[in-house]
């Protein structure tokens, strides 16, 4: 399988309409658009990330450490477990809260998940290590019988600006994706799959994908609890495959008031049709638990997709959306990221706000911001210093007015 690098192979195509209703008839009015958008909310549950369902038959919350003298006393270290159960099974899901103490209360924050573990995030020893199974990513060694220990504490802190973030009157919540849902294939026995009965009989039963922004969306059910914590002015964010469960985490539950897409890729913000770096066939056999059944259908059939990734995109809208590539990042299609922003936003126009601001990609590290922004920065797939900042400014545009 050759994979397509040079823009002069990418195939012709011709992308889904947002604003025409399966049937057709097109959508001029925002009234209009909350029919069509609970049409394409629905297709991408049918034929993508499998239908996502609501809240356990049991959830309660946890206040399970707090220290308001954290990091040199500039901020509350907060962990709280939330507890998921149903169908006679139970899932502890431990969210890592960093509020700035210089700033008022209630407090914007981020949302993201973690690939390794919440004690990665950042070297302060007072972070709880996970129990449960990890990935051994790191070469250090550290890692026997996918069980976590002090070596990975702040091994992934370059991804996590927690201290300027805290800086700029934010706070920071995090979880480790693998306490949502194990990274592995496992036909669904493991992770909050079990806390509910499985039916896949349309192919469409929910995958990892779905899981880990299931659990982000639970993340928020918490956050509309804290006091300190203010729900309304909550951005989602996430890196790579953990950016494509933001953005679905973002398009599905409008709670999310801000979404950031960091170098998400096939099956997150790049275009499906462009086929262009990783394709639809390649992640589906590489991980075949992402996603739903229905979505192996569309392996090197991507023009039969009844949606593409431009349309999850316009589900965020009229909220703000941020959509972040990175040069040496080919493998997510950093062109695919941006036209799939740049597609969307006539959804943006039609519901009042200016959407992208430009038609054409920027140039390196030159950031466009609507209500729909962008940026493409030097570099490989990873979160950097230059993301977060941006993201900052991007967050003082929209949830500080
Ligand atoms: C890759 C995968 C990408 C992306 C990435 C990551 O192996 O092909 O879609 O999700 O992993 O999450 O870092």
């Amino acid at each position: 399988m050759t994979i397509i690098y040079d823009e002069a192979e990418v195939p012709s195509y011709v992308l889904p309409d947002p604003l025409l209703f399966a049937d057709g008839t097109p959508v001029t009015t925002s009234e209009a658009w909350a029919a069509r958008r609970a049409e394409i909310l629905a297709l991408f549950e049918h034929h993508v990330y499998g239908v996502l369902p609501g809240r356990p038959e049991r959830m309660a919350f946890e206040s399970t450490s707090i220290d308001v003298q954290a990091l040199s006393g500039v901020a509350t270290r907060k962990e709280v477990t939330v507890h998921l159960a149903g169908n006679g099974n139970t899932v502890a899901m431990n969210i890592l809260i960093y509020l700035p103490n210089a700033h008022p209360r209630p407090i914007p924050i981020f949302v993201g998940l973690n690939f390794m573990g919440n004690h990665t995030i950042h070297a302060d020893p007072g972070i709880a290590l996970p129990t449960s199974w990890v990935p051994a990513f790191f070469p250090s060694g550290g890692i026997q019988n996918h069980r976590a220990t002090d070596a990975e504490r702040g091994l992934a802190a370059s991804r996590w600006a927690v201290e300027r973030i805290l800086e700029r009157g934010y706070g920071l919540a995090t979880i480790y994706c693998g306490d949502i849902d194990p990274d592995f294939d496992d036909g669904f026995q493991n992770g909050v799959h079990a806390l509910f009965p499985r039916d896949d009989s349309a192919g469409d039963a929910w995958a990892t994908l779905g899981a880990w922004a299931w659990g982000l969306q639970r993340a928020m059910d918490y956050f509309e609890t804290d006091d300190d914590i203010d729900a309304a002015r909550v951005a989602v964010l996430g890196h790579s495959r953990l950016g494509k469960a933001a953005v679905w985490a973002g398009a599905s539950d409008p709670r999310f008031a801000l979404v950031i897409s960091n170098n998400s890729g096939c099956g997150g913000a790049a275009l499906s049709r462009r086929r262009y770096g990783e394709t639809v066939g390649i992640i589906n056999s590489k991980f075949p638990h992402w996603f739903c059944t229905n979505f192996k259908r569309y392996n090197d059939n991507e023009d039969a997709l009844p949606v593409d990734q431009h349309m999850l995109l316009s589900l965020v809208a009229p909220r703000p959306l941020y959509v972040a590539s990175a040069v040496e990042d080919r493998w997510s299609d950093p062109r695919g990221e941006f036209l799939s922003a740049l597609h969307a936003s006539p959804v943006y126009r039609l519901l009042g706000t200016a959407g992208l601001p430009v038609a054409q990609m920027p140039d390196l590290e030159q950031p466009v911001m609507g209500a729909l922004a962008y940026h493409i920065r030097t570099g490989k797939h990873d979160v950097t210093a230059y993301d977060w900042e941006q993201y900052l400014n991007f967050a003082d545009l929209h949830l500080r007015s």
